[in-house]
């Protein structure tokens, strides 16, 4: 029975592409009944065993096991987040990349930091201006939070899809294995993927598909195919992050990369590094080991957390 991987799966169909296909043609396949009764269905990225039926088409009769499975974007046996934010336009949000990579972190995903629109910041170094313009303040600040997250651990690189910059890193990265997307709407992630895929023509600026506005009015995953054996889910998901896996507060700071060398040195055993006499985390906040915008992001969900498990 061949095997493949489906890339694409829209109205009850599942698009599988074949291991030994070099056309790298997708066959429109259903899945077997027994799914269905065992209330498992295929997901895009699953590795299967199909079977071609008569007329081209194909059956999907066994999934392979899975490395990883997201809830949203529903993909499976994904290796890499990609967390897409704008330098500008819309505003970076802190808080919410840090929120994603708690998520990213608990999930056991590799994630890399992909800061885009660059072209908007970039400082203007003919200007005899003594007083710095906004696009030379943005770029110091985008210099300071790729070194802040370089220095936890995270590969941040600075993109353009526009003057296509960063665009052969990001690439890299992402070559022989099954990545996503993830980041609002409007940061970029579309043109991104343009950018690396030469004939590739996502529509861009898109109107949110929440709202009910959007011109696509099918939502479906899909893979898509990079020269390098990559595939990517170019998809919205990863918008209302709640904390759905996380319920233990002390799980949460086991998130953040950076606190780990030093909460193994706290005085007290499961220590939330709040205010605890002898918290190594707090003193390393305080020597500026530990960034302030980490730590109180640390602060404000931890409250999230238990404020949520209060409510239930
Ligand atoms: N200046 C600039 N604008 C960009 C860049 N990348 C995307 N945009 C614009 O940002 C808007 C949203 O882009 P899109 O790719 O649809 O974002 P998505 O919602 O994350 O997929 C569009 O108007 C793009 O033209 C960039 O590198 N530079
Ligand atoms: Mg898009
Ligand atoms: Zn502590």
């Amino acid at each position: 029975m061949p095997a493949g991987l489906i890339v694409k799966a829209l109205s009850g169909y599942y698009y599988v592409l074949s291991e030994e296909d070099e056309q790298m043609t997708s066959i429109q396949c259903r899945a077997r009944g027994i799914f269905k009764k065992r209330g498992v269905s295929p997901l895009v990225g699953d590795k299967v065993l199909f079977e071609l039926t008569e007329n081209g088409e194909g059956t999907v009769d066994e999934i392979l096991p899975r490395t990883s499975e997201l809830v949203r974007p529903p993909v499976a046996n994904v290796e890499l987040v990609v967390l897409v934010f704008a330098v500008t336009e819309p505003t970076l949000n802190l808080q919410l990349l840090d929120k994603f990579l708690v998520h990213t972190e608990s999930a056991g995903l590799e994630t890399i930091i992909c800061l885009t629109k660059q072209d908007l910041v970039t400082e203007d170094k003919e200007s005899e201006a003594t007083v710095p313009s906004k696009g030379d303040m943005l770029s110091s600040g985008v210099s300071h939070i790729v070194q802040l997250y370089e220095s936890i651990g995270y590969r941040t690189v600075v993109t353009s899809a526009k003057c296509g910059v960063g665009i052969a890193p990001v690439l890299d990265q992402l070559a022989g294995r099954i990545s996503v997307f993830a980041g609002q709407s409007g940061v970029g992630k579309s043109s991104l993927l343009n950018a690396m895929v030469p004939g590739l023509q996502l529509e861009t600026n898109q109107i949110s598909m929440k709202l009910g506005r959007g011109k696509h009015t099918t939502r479906h995953v899909e893979l898509i195919r990079l020269s390098n054996g990559g595939l990517v889910a170019d998809t919205p998901g990863f918008s209302q992050l709640d904390f759905l896996q996380i319920d233990e507060a002390e799980q949460l700071s086991s998130c953040f990369r950076e606190f780990k060398p030093h909460s193994a040195e706290c005085k007290f055993r499961g220590c939330l590094h709040l205010h605890e006499p002898g918290c190594k985390v707090i003193e390393a906040k305080e020597k500026g080991e530990i960034s302030l915008s980490r730590y109180e992001h640390y602060l404000q969900f931890l409250t999230d957390i238990k404020e949520r498990k209060r409510r239930y």
